[in-house]
């Protein structure tokens, strides 16, 4: 992955002016191909829970914090740009969500949406890092982004929306990053084809994740993990709840300095 110096430069120039820039042809076929038949293994579960707990239909066939399966959402973060993760944000990060889903119904995302109302911090307060699992047509629906320049926190109507967001296609292989201040959706599929996408958001460590996942993965097989994986999951971030914990070398801490 190229994340040298003048790259991140490039990107974070771009994510500036924009809020939002695709980074090509990054991410393995085979890596795209696990995430995929993973999704579709772990479906039928969320669909009984969705069942049971009569879960709203627009989220049918979204897997949210599939990451608590393990392989191969865990190993996925492995392939992050965490350096570019860490420079846009100007300081370390950690996962909010981890969603995959299929933008082949009416999903709940094909609303135009913003995935956090802060805008007044000194650097974004969520970052959506959308992984294609099929490529993106204009058939299948690109992701919609309205321009950074024309911004309002009042959502725009459908007419403005549509008039000034064109359509982005990543591919599979990409990534595409945007800021989740802007407001955004997924375009309507008008195929019988599946348009499946990962979507992993992402904060400062200050900014409380929508799932504890170090405490669904558990503490001892943290130390199979590598330190940027570690780190994305919030293991650097954590809240003592006992003096034992609190008091540990450390080395041992599930709390580090510089976390905010
Ligand atoms: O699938 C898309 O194009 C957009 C996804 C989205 O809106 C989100 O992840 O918040």
């Amino acid at each position: 992955m190229s994340t040298d110096e003048k790259n991140l430069s490039k990107y974070q120039q771009e994510f500036n002016n924009h809020g939002f820039f695709i980074l090509k042809n990054c991410l393995q076929q085979d890596i795209i191909s696990q995430l995929a038949a993973g999704y579709e293994q772990i479906k039928p579960v969320y669909k009984t829970i969705h069942q049971q707990l009569n879960y709203h239909q627009q989220g049918d066939g979204v897997c949210h914090h599939i990451i608590i399966f393990g392989f191969p959402f865990l190993l996925f973060l492995e392939y992050l740009p965490v350096a570019l993760l860490t420079r846009l944000f100007g300081g370390p990060c950690i996962l909010n969500s981890y969603s995959i889903f299929d933008n082949n119904h009416d999903v709940y995302v094909r609303n135009i949406h913003q995935d956090s109302k802060l805008s007044h911090l000194p650097f974004p307060a969520m970052l959506n890092a959308l992984i294609p699992l099929d490529t993106f047509t204009p058939d299948t629906g690109g992701t919609y982004i309205f321009p950074k320049a024309k911004m309002t926190q009042t959502k725009p109507d459908d007419q403005t929306f549509f008039k000034e967001a064109k359509p982005l296609l990543p591919e599979q292989g990409d990534i595409l990053f945007f800021d989740g201040y802007l407001w955004h959706c997924a375009g309507k599929n008008v195929t019988n084809l599946p348009r499946r996408a990962a979507t992993l958001t992402f904060t400062r460590p200050f900014i409380k994740p929508q799932f504890d996942y170090c405490k669904a993965l558990g503490y001892d097989f943290c130390s199979s993990l590598s330190e940027n994986t570690k780190q994305l999951l919030g293991y650097n971030a954590r809240i003592p709840s006992q003096l034992m914990e609190w008091y540990k070398p450390v080395k041992e801490r599930f709390y580090k300095k510089n976390q905010y």
